[in-house]
């Protein structure tokens, strides 16, 4: 493949605009996903999945599906006896529900796996599945989250008395006192539709059992390879240091692919109990109806405002719909849960208080999706601060900003503390990028003619880099930090392995500067691998909650470091210099001021591993080092402005406009910045404007192939104006922030109340996001007689 371009200064490898170094591979085809992943004997995997939303199952009769030629095994429950997935968060109060890795006497949503089938093809296995009948029998269906909150009969989980998993509050401040005082309250329902992360590749995982060694290793398409692996031991019984689990390229996750998930128990079982290899490929259908799905918050908001346009108070119910288990690893509570924790955003408000219920229902369970919990809460905030902008008759852009975060550290009544950041620098950035003032004179002309432009603002504060304590700031008590390993070889190039795969985000190129930076070398010799567990100490956490800039980079960083002052000792002996003295540039060791040859990397590594004269200099003269990192919590911000144009007659919404202005510290490479924030962007439009999965009254899902959930295409989004601001973060190593997910987090809000805007001469407020061309439609009315 062709090499990124070179950077030319060494030590200039931090912050450069690199083309990533992964992208001429996987242009090509030459990318190797987990389909790609084989091995001799390969048997494949398909499941039978429930009809039925809720349904006991009485029998299944398999000999149909056995007798076809080439069917190797039909399993179900009774047949791998195992124990269920698990949450792994401690949040007090959480009532947990096992899920079965396959459905043992009931299933509970619509797309559950029941039995599954192994075969010598794809083909045959899928043929097989539609010959396993299974007798249900129905049984009373919830689907919506206000009745399944009250409902004593239907219960989802035997063992807890009701069907709501967490029912908790929380009072910061003295919040009815600031509402008694309030000039005015702004209050509302806003409900946030029901995504799915539509990663381009789906799950998927490859198990192979040795039986003499009692050893399992699992290819998975996965972001938390460690974390797979502790689930795995947990269901299987097995010690966490027999199971392996390697990480092929993986094409987009989103968070879908943190939590463990019951196809992959079921794929590991399956492989231990009939000793083949077993290899599943998500379809797509599988991946919109079964894999988690995330947001679906009802947010009854309510926000006290001063009659000089100070935000006072905030108070919020949220109702969470989990669907039908508390999801494992990441817990179904990631959504309505952490929704409360960042109730005032980048704001300035003393009172906040929340009541959050997550209740369970018979549909696909919830787990994390970019901008993980955040979206709705932020939605449901910024579409009421325009309501009280239009009240006070105030300019929605000035409001804010008279309320943004101004002083760091600023710690919010929640408990989050913003380390440093640009809040009213990077809105005023997004409005010069639009030309804000040019555009609402456009929108006075266009609505002269009839025409619908508005204009919607988003300033944002996103939780990042989740450490320990970042996470624990959001109430969310894991242990999160990242070990990495970082070897030179004799050749001097260097091998990095992490735990933290890259699902897209160009962690081969990014990560690889952090070392390149350090060592003085081209960040071209550092290979970054992320695809073993056997390679690396720990990952607790993998690849989520925009942590691995921060975290993994951060470990990269001092153990490049550590590496470098070993080089340095080293050659500091051979050439009789004293450490201090050496400077690591261009891939050489130089001495300070001294013009003459410099010495290689490369022979110097060579003569550490293989001359024995440098033990005299260094008794242990290896070039590995593990080293650990649990930064301090850090929060990135920005600011999202969009400008759209509503079609009367249809409902139509089109994005004409957008700025986008992120501020994440120290960037490693502007370049990847700017490709996160682009992606989450189109996200986020795609949430505001058309993706949503309804359900009927049956529990069936009415989205199940992009025919009906519905993506947006290039030819949706408009060219991004992009901005930065750069607050290093005064905590982490390099003063790095992460800020993966902000997009999905500011850009809904940016668009509903550029709908709201729009639709101001009609009189007509939104509610609720997707703003499908029916809703908006019904919002209008009449498009005459605005
Ligand atoms: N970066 C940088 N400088 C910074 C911060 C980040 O150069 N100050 C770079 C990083 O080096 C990295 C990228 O930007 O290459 C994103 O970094 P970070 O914010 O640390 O997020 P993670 O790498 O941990 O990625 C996780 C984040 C999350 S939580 C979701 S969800 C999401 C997202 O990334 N899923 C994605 N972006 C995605 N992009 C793609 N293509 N596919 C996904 O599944
Ligand atoms: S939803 Mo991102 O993987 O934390």
């Amino acid at each position: 493949g062709s090499r990124p371009p070179r950077v030319t200064s060494f030590g200039s490898a931090l912050g450069a605009r690199l083309t990533r170094r992964e992208d001429p591979r996987l242009l090509v085809g030459a990318g190797r996903y987990l389909a790609d992943v084989t091995v001799p004997g390969v048997t494949h995997a398909c499941f039978v999945r429930s009809p039925h939303a809720h349904a006991a199952i009485v029998a299944v009769d398999s000999a149909a599906a056995r007798a076809l030629p080439g069917v190797r095994a039909v399993l179900t429950a009774d047949d791998l006896p195992h124990r269920p997935l698990l949450d792994a968060v401690a949040v007090p109060d959480l009532r947990k529900t096992p899920q079965p890795a396959l459905a043992a006497g009931r299933a509970r949503f619509a797309g559950e796996a029941v039995a599954v089938v192994l075969a010598e093809s794809r083909a045959v296995a899928e043929d097989a599945a539609d010959l396993v009948r299974v007798v249900y029998e129905p049984l009373p269906v919830l689907t919506d989250p206000e009745a399944a909150r009250t409902e004593r009969t239907t219960r989802l989980c035997d063992d807890l008395p009701t069907n709501v998993v967490y029912e908790g509050g929380r009072e910061h401040g003295d919040v009815d006192a600031a509402f008694a005082r309030a000039a005015h309250v702004l209050s509302g329902r806003f409900t946030t539709g029901r995504f799915v992360a539509a990663p381009m590749e789906g799950r998927g995982c490859l198990a192979s059992y040795d039986r003499a060694d009692d050893r399992l290793a699992v290819h998975s398409s996965t972001q938390s390879p460690h974390l797979l692996r502790r689930k795995l031991a947990a269901c299987l019984d097995m010690p966490e240091g027999r199971i392996r689990v390697l990480v092929p390229d993986v094409g987009g996750g989103f968070g879908q692919k943190i939590p463990a998930s019951p196809e992959e128990v079921a794929v590991a079982l399956a492989a231990r109990a009939t000793g083949l290899p077993v290899k599943w490929v998500e379809d797509r259908r599988e991946n919109i109806t079964a894999a988690p799905h995330s947001k679906d918050q009802i947010i009854d908001m309510e926000l006290a405002v001063a009659a000089d346009g100070t935000f006072e108070a905030i108070r919020a119910r949220i109702l969470g719909d989990s669907g039908a288990y508390s999801y494992n690893s990441a817990s179904t509570l990631i959504e309505s849960y952490l929704s409360a924790g960042l109730l005032p955003g980048p704001y300035r408000i003393r009172d906040v208080a929340w009541q959050v219920t997550a209740v369970l229902t018979n549909k696909t369970p919830i787990s994390a999706y970019r901008g993980v919990g955040w979206t709705a809460s932020h939605s449901a905030r910024e579409v009421l601060i325009d309501r009280a902008a239009r009240l006070l008759g105030r300019d929605p852009v000035d409001l804010r900003r008279q309320n943004l975060v101004r002083e760091f550290p600023h710690t919010s009544p929640t408990g989050m503390v913003y380390d440093s950041g640009s809040f009213v620098e990077s809105l005023d950035t997004a409005a010069e990028l639009i030309d804000y003032s040019g555009l609402r004179e456009r929108q006075r002309v266009a609505r002269e003619t009839g025409r619908y432009i508005g204009i919607g603002v988003s300033p944002y504060v996103e939780p990042s880099g989740w450490g320990t304590e970042g996470a624990a700031q959001s109430s969310w008590s894991f242990s999160s930090h990242d070990s990495v390993r970082i070897t030179m070889e004799p050749s001097a190039e260097v091998t990095v392995a992490v735990g933290t795969p890259s699902q897209g985000q160009g962690h081969a190129t990014s990560l690889a500067q952090v070392v390149a930076e350090v060592l003085g070398v081209d960040p071209a010799e550092v290979t970054v691998l992320a695809n073993d567990t056997a390679a690396v100490p720990m990952s607790t956490a993998g690849t989520r909650a925009s942590r691995t800039a921060a975290v993994t980079g951060g470990a990269l960083a001092l153990a490049a470091q550590d590496l470098r002052d070993k080089l340095a000792a080293i050659a500091a002996g051979l050439l009789e210099r004293d450490p201090g003295e050496l400077v690591f540039a261009d891939g050489h060791v130089h001495v300070r001021g001294d013009s003459g040859p410099a010495l290689p990397l490369g022979a110097l590594a060579q003569r550490a591993y293989f001359d024995p004269a440098v033990r005299e200099v260094m008794p242990e003269p290896d070039l590995v080092v593990t080293r650990f990192y649990d930064p301090p919590a850090t929060y990135s911000n920005g600011c999202v402005m969009v400008a759209v144009e509503v079609d009367p007659w249809t409902g139509g919404v089109t994005v004409i406009d957008a700025a986008a202005v992120e501020d994440c510290g120290t960037m490693i490479n502007p370049l990847i910045v700017e490709g996160q924030v682009l992606g989450a962007f189109a996200q986020g439009v795609g949430g505001a404007l058309y993706e949503h999965i309804p359900f009927d009254a049956d529990g069936l899902p009415l989205a199940t192939s992009f025919a009906d959930y519905l993506l947006p295409t290039a030819a949706e989004i408009p060219p991004v104006r992009l901005g930065h601001h750069c607050s290093p973060s005064p905590l982490t190593v390099n003063g790095v922030k992460g800020m993966g997910e902000s997009g999905v987090i500011s850009t809904p809000a940016a668009v509903a109340n550029a709908v709201a805007d729009a639709l101001v001469p009609f009189g007509a407020e939104v509610d609720r996001t997707p703003l499908t061309p029916e809703y908006v439609a019904g919002l209008i009315g009449d498009p005459d007689r605005p």
